[in-house]
């Protein structure tokens, strides 16, 4: 750990408060105070940030630049704490001013710059790439409005507007100095040049600017602090000039009001390809802003650009910088004058993908006509790079019309599309899934055809997440326990929590661990007081599914098996081996009907559950409103049984399962995404593993008939009755009749039936296995022994070796 000097922190508080706020120390608010001590540490940052870009620069290294539509750092003042080292130190310098700490990190607002799992991986790869001293940086957008607020209101989600205070967070660095030109709209203009050779030119197209903001990105151990680099949209002052010379002053306006909407909102939605152009032009906006941003750099310390794929990596987030193939190709052969085929080597060698989602409506394609007037040079580079492309596979593959359907970037039949994700495919020389089994369904069901094509391209990266924001920060009891028995070395080292697995023999640990766990139960169980009006029992087992709300993450299930626990208490006076709470979070999109009703059928259950005397002092249950990184840190190391219960085969990884089982809850979970993984390192006996696997689904899809199972299993059929009737909808009658259907009449498509009865066997074991104290302090003890290959670190170290080829530079 370096050692940062704070002799002059108090006084640098008080000049701020002073000559920046125009206030006295002792008329500053909370805000000012959290605003005074973050301007401080941001000094810092900015040191260590040129000292870091010298060391990069003076080294001539390969950089990788991340580009994702989506970026969910979290809270950023406890964490640059924390990897500066001066968390302790700055906590006492602050105490002398009767400030207590804790209560300045509770005023940063969550920045919500993304939906969930894509963002806050690009997060946790940010903070692994600045850990380990590797010249990583983040490109996405600065939006005005993150992910909407969720609030509740008689059971119903409702979305209020989350402005992100992106002009005034102390985080962001204003690069007035940096500047970048986009062009769009506008016509191709087929002309010959001085030699006669046809040379196409994109005219009249429009001018957008995007203003570039630096969120300092500070790693482990304060050596390194790479940045996140944001675009926001904005008509130039030039620009307006020329609009209104021309005369028409509304519609310059208009069109400046346009074009700054650019990065105004982020979309809400996860699992639905969006389809406006609106969206279009933002992905569009930030892959040009990017592009140029890194050639720029590049141009710095190189001539031509022979060397650039040995300087330089650029890493797509899944489809949503799919452009980034046809814009790099644009910038080298329109505005530096290459020839196609060096350019196309230099795009392919510098390019990877890494695919998310296997959902096909999550997976993006663009009508061929928004693309055409929107950027029209990018449809002809397009069709180019699919027309050579298309004889590539002629000429391995003769006569193989299927094939070349199968892989072509357009499709056709009815409204022509570009589908991203073979654009992707094609103009990268990488593309990996998230987890194992994921990566192998992308080549076997995804796109098996480019897989025989080229086998050598596809590779997989299981995910993982940082252990500095969710365990050393989220956790503080749980890392403080860890330190005193192996040392701090597993902060940046995550396998050295193996030294924990012997201590499952210590009593005295084993005690200490509980402890940990029913102290963090007891601070999470004020918090579901707070917010939900619900009282719930720290000495409960603490079960909780917090995620995105979407069918085929099967919160429904989870409900199914709460219904059934319900009524065996009412109907059938059995009553559990320990009481319950069942604890749920998540967003839904604003647009997906079966996802809302699904938290109106949570909220539903809830009451008439938590108000029966008979039942509530066995289980109740609770919505947490607005799941956020800052949520999600208090709820994870309150956990006792995390819920990863998806449809097999539909879960790409997940990352929520990681932070979990690190934090000592048991999963259960079915094998899909990285629970498969998570199950082989923490052992068959420290969680439970159940439901159908992704090739019996494969085999049953057919012929699937979730009637038979509600009329071979009385349980079952009494719970769907219940559902469908109006006992948790008693104002509204008749609304959970959709969600009935869905699975009864219109095939259940995530196999909740099927998977029923598995589900509530192993959710009674749970309890049964509950009851042994120690033995389950003992595993849970173990899933955080077992878990350390799960750190981003591991991750990012083999996206640097394998993919990247970029090296640290301590
Ligand atoms: C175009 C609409 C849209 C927007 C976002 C489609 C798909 C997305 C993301 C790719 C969805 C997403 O966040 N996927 C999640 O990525 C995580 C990080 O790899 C995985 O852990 C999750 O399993 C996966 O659902």
């Amino acid at each position: 750990m370096n050692k940062i000097d704070l002799s002059g922190f108090k006084a640098a508080m008080g000049q701020y408060l002073r000559y920046v706020r125009g206030k006295k120390i002792e008329d500053a608010s909370q805000k000012d105070l959290f605003n005074a001590v973050s301007s401080v540490v941001r000094m810092l940052l900015i040191d260590i940030t040129m000292e870091t870009e010298d060391r990069y620069t003076k080294a001539d290294a390969k950089r990788m630049h991340y580009l994702s539509i989506e970026f969910l750092p979290g809270r950023l003042l406890s964490n640059n704490l924390l990897n500066l080292g001066i968390e302790k130190e700055c906590r006492d310098i602050l105490k002398t001013m009767n400030i207590d700490l804790d209560d300045l990190l509770n005023e940063e607002h969550d920045p919500a710059l993304g939906n969930g799992g894509l963002g806050r991986l690009a997060a946790c790869y940010l903070d692994s790439l600045a850990t380990l001293d590797m010249p990583g940086f983040g490109y996405g957008i600065n939006y005005d409005y993150g992910l909407f607020k969720q609030t509740i209101m008689a059971g119903e989600q409702r979305e209020n507007p989350d402005f992100w205070p992106n002009r005034s967070s102390p985080w962001l660095l204003a690069r007035s100095d940096v500047r970048c030109m986009v062009p769009v709209y506008g016509r191709i203009q087929g002309t010959e040049d001085r030699e006669g050779e046809y040379n196409p030119m994109w005219v009249d197209w429009k001018l957008i600017l995007g203003r570039v903001h630096d969120i300092p990105i500070a790693g482990f151990g304060g050596r390194t602090v790479n940045r996140l680099r944001l675009f926001s949209a904005w008509a130039s002052e030039d620009f307006d000039m020329q609009v209104f010379n021309e005369g028409d002053y509304f519609r310059a306006v208009e069109e400046k009001i346009q074009f700054e909407s650019i990065s105004k909102i982020l979309y809400p939605s996860d699992s639905m390809a969006a389809g406006r152009e609106l969206r279009l032009v933002q992905e569009y906006f930030l892959v040009a802003c990017s592009v140029q941003d890194i050639i720029r750099i590049y141009l710095k310390d190189h001539e031509g650009f022979d060397q650039f794929p040995d300087k330089v990596a650029i890493q797509l987030n899944d489809t949503h910088p799919a452009l980034t193939v046809a814009e790099l190709m644009r910038v080298l052969v329109d505005v530096h004058g290459l020839e196609w085929d060096p350019a196309w080597k230099i795009t392919t060698k510098t390019l990877g993908y890494t695919n998310h989602t296997l959902l096909p409506e999550a997976l993006e394609t663009w009508p061929v006509s928004i693309l055409k007037r929107v950027i029209p040079r990018h449809l002809q580079i397009i069709y180019e790079i699919n027309r050579r492309f298309i004889e590539l596979v002629k000429q391995r593959f003769p006569n193989n019309t299927r094939l070349v359907k199968s892989m072509s970037i357009i499709r056709e039949g009815g409204e022509q599309r570009i589908l991203m994700a073979n654009l992707a495919i094609i103009g990268s020389h990488s593309v990996n899934g998230v987890a194992r089994i994921h990566s192998e369904l992308v080549k076997n069901n995804l796109v098996p055809d480019f897989y025989r094509l080229w086998p050598e391209r596809f590779n997989n990266k299981t995910n993982g997440v940082t252990p500095r924001r969710w365990i050393l920060s989220a956790n503080p009891g749980l890392s403080g326990l860890i330190t005193e028995a192996i040392g701090d070395g597993w902060i940046s080292d995550l396998d050295q929590l193996k030294r924990l697995e012997p201590l499952v023999h210590d009593s005295v640990f084993l005690e200490r661990f509980a402890q940990v766990k029913r102290a963090n139960k007891i601070d999470l169980a004020e918090i579901i007081g707070e917010t939900t009006y619900v009282e719930v029992d720290p000495d409960s087992i603490f079960d909780i599914h917090a995620k995105r709300i979407h069918e085929y993450k099967r919160q429904f299930l989870n409900v199914l098996n709460i219904v059934h626990t319900y009524l065996k208490i009412k109907e059938d006076k059995q009553i559990p081996g320990a009481p319950r709470t069942f604890i749920f979070a998540g967003k839904a999109a604003p647009g997906y009907v079966n996802a809302k009703l699904t938290i109106r059928l949570i909220h539903g259950v809830a009451d008439v559950i938590n108000n029966d005397p008979e039942v509530s002092p066995w289980i109740r249950v609770v919505f947490i409103p607005d799941y956020r990184v800052s949520l999600a840190e208090a709820l994870i190391p309150g956990a006792d049984v995390s819920e990863q219960i998806s449809c097999a085969g539909m879960e790409a990884s997940g990352t929520g399962n990681m932070k979990f089982a690190m934090n000592g809850a048991l999963t259960v979970g079915t094998l899909d995404g990285a629970t498969v993984e998570i199950a082989e390192r923490v052992g068959l006996e420290n969680l439970y593993i159940f439901g159908l696997k992704v090739d019996e689904i494969a085999a049953m899809r057919k012929h699937y008939n979730p009637r038979d199972y509600i009329e071979n299993n009385p349980d079952l059929m009494r719970v769907m009755n219940v559902i469908r009737s109006d006992l948790f909808c008693k104002k509204d009658p008749g609304i959970f009749k959709r969600l009935h259907d869905a699975v009864v009449d219109f095939g259940d498509y995530y196999f909740n039936m099927a998977d029923f009865s598995a589900y509530v066997e192993t959710q009674n074991q749970v309890v049964t296995d509950y009851c042994n104290k120690k033995q389950w302090a003992e595993r849970s003890i173990l899933n955080t022994a077992r878990t350390g290959y799960f750190s981003s670190d591991r991750a990012i170290r083999e996206y640097a070796d394998d993919i990247w080829k970029i090296k640290p530079f301590p």
